[in-house]
């Protein structure tokens, strides 16, 4: 029998996920589209904001423990260090500096989709820690590491900061931690960032700030709709909106129509309908306590063994092993 071949009328998946999105009840929209050129720079500035703790909580605890996470990570035949998403590196030049300056022997390996972020980070590098060996991985988080899986056999360290695992429902973040217990062998490491719950006035300040870099980077959404789907959104018709359940440690920000309005996507020749203070979802920032972290290693199948954490225990950086 002939199989045919399914079409989609969409040339994209940002196309198809605007459409499945907008067209759902209650819209939303996939927070990892806030991400090109400009929502990078949005969130480098929402990254240096004093209202987002996370960067000045997780820098201070890779300062504070360096010497014990370095001895954690190392092994008799030294390691690699593979970093997913690796930005700016600010957080990790921390740790690369130290590695450097007590002769440890590992390779620095950041993976990043974009080849233009890693050339910059190597570049910094070369110059501000040039005994950094570092190997740039250009691609996707899973397939590099199935790629890397026989890399130089010998202990890998996998690291990933910045909370980023927050921007996922829990069915989700277990999916991404399985896939990463998948790459590892029984030596390997996890070392990734869990913002921890708080204060809810702190969370709500951190994702509502006054200087209105979070709704500029929230609206980036509809901006880039407008851009590249022929749509016609007027961001002032649009209201950023955060809020936190403690219960549940879910921080969830919404763009909510300030009143009804019709917005054209003639690219996907939609039509969108928007009732007076209808809602579009866009985007989730878990937070956790170490019950939920435990338990979401456990369903991915892994254990863990370390953490290290402020002195509020504001963030936490855990160790996972398989
Ligand atoms: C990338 N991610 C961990 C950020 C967060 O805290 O959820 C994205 C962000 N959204 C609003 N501010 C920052």
């Amino acid at each position: 029998m002939k199989s045919t071949p399914t079409t989609t009328k969409y040339e994209t998946a940002f196309e198809e996920d605007v459409a499945k999105g907008l067209t759902s009840f209650p819209k939303y929209l996939l927070s990892k589209y806030i991400y090109d050129e400009k929502g990078d720079k949005l969130f480098q500035q929402i990254m240096n904001m004093p209202e987002y703790y996370l960067t000045n909580c997780e820098l201070g605890i890779l300062q504070q423990h360096t010497a014990s996470i370095a001895d954690s990570f190392n092994s008799e035949k030294g390691f690699d260090l593979i970093e997913l998403g690796a930005g700016d590196g600010k957080k990790t030049k921390v740790l690369l500096k130290h590695l450097v300056a007590k002769n440890y022997d590992f390779n620095y390996l950041p993976v990043d989709i974009s080849q233009h972020v890693l050339d910059e980070l190597e570049e910094a590098l070369k110059t501000e820690i040039p005994g950094v060996n570092i190997k740039t991985q250009q691609g996707t988080y899973f397939k590099t590491l199935e790629k890397l899986a026989d890399y130089n056999s010998r202990k890998k360290v996998i690291m990933v900061l910045g909370s980023n695992i927050g921007n996922l429902l829990h069915e989700k973040a277990i999916d991404f931690l399985k896939n990463i217990c998948e790459a590892m062998s029984e030596e390997d490491m996890l070392f990734m960032g869990f913002d921890q719950k708080k204060d809810p006035q702190i969370i709500l300040d951190a994702y509502n700030d006054p200087h209105g870099i979070t709704e500029a980077f929230n609206k980036n959404l509809l901006v880039r709709m407008n851009n590249e789907l022929e749509a016609d959104f007027n961001t002032d018709d649009f209201k950023h909106w955060e809020t936190y359940n403690p219960e549940t440690g879910t921080a969830a920000s919404y763009l909510v129509s300030k009143k009804e309005q019709q917005v054209k996507i003639d690219k996907l020749g939609l039509d969108i309908h928007f009732d007076a203070w209808e809602t579009i979802h866009t985007e989730i920032s878990q937070k956790y306590d170490d019950n939920i972290v435990q338990w979401l290693a456990k369903e991915a199948g892994l254990e863990v063994i370390e953490e290290f954490s402020d002195s509020e225990n504001c963030y936490k950086n855990y160790i996972f092993r398989r």
